[in-house]
């Protein structure tokens, strides 16, 4: 399955929703199906999508906060995934496109393409709810109950080595900034 096809499955639930993105492939096709001021791609900071979205699930506890993360990204991070099971908060679906692939710099393989089992590691680091989606219909089926459950949620969806990768994207990187800050302020003052 391609992951523009999964985002395209779930833009509908993606609406309402606080996103994060990683930089790169993901951040421009979702960007491609439909720009929304609660949409914030995160830019340079590999690794980090998660830990701004821990963030984001601290101060907005009534919101859930969707992360769509990559499989390289991660595994610049890992140490994230204890921290997200340690730190108590169920608001947050993480979704990880693993297309074994650094795809967005130039697609050399990352450990996943190898023996790397993120939806191992991540229940090994104490997140309580995993799955893993290998077809559209699985991975619509595992996010839509990732979000009914109030469970914090590591979904990897094993996704084809294809994409956008080699256009910039046409909304600037401040305006993005500044245009989701105001959407969370706006939710934490509800
Ligand atoms: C700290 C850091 N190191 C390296 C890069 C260069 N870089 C940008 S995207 C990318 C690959 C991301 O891989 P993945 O998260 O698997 O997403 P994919 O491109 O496969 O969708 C890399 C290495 C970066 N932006 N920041
Ligand atoms: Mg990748």
């Amino acid at each position: 399955m391609n992951r523009i096809e999964c985002l395209r499955a779930v833009y509908p639930q993606l609406e309402k929703r606080v996103v994060v993105t990683i930089m790169g492939a993901v951040a421009i096709e979702l960007q491609s199906i439909g720009h929304r001021p609660n949409f914030f791609y995160l830019q340079h900071a590999m690794g980090l999508a998660s830990s701004i979205g821990l963030g984001l699930a601290v101060s907005l506890q009534e919101q859930r906060i969707v992360v769509l993360d990559g499989d390289g990204s991660l595994l610049m991070n890992l140490g994230t995934l204890s921290t997200l099971a340690h730190s108590g908060a169920s608001n947050i679906v993480h979704v990880v496109f693993d297309n074994q692939s650094y795809l967005s710099a130039g697609d050399s393989p990352t450990a996943t393409a190898q023996s790397t089992d993120l939806e191992g590691v991540a229940r090994a680091s104490g997140i309580p709810h995993t799955a893993s989606a290998r077809s559209v219909e699985e991975f619509q089926t595992a996010f839509a109950s990732a979000l009914d459950s109030g469970k914090l949620t590591v979904l990897v969806a094993h996704v084809d080595t294809s994409g956008v990768y080699d256009r910039p994207t046409d909304l600037g990187l401040l305006e993005n900034r500044f245009q989701f800050s105001r959407h969370c302020q706006s939710l934490a003052r509800r």
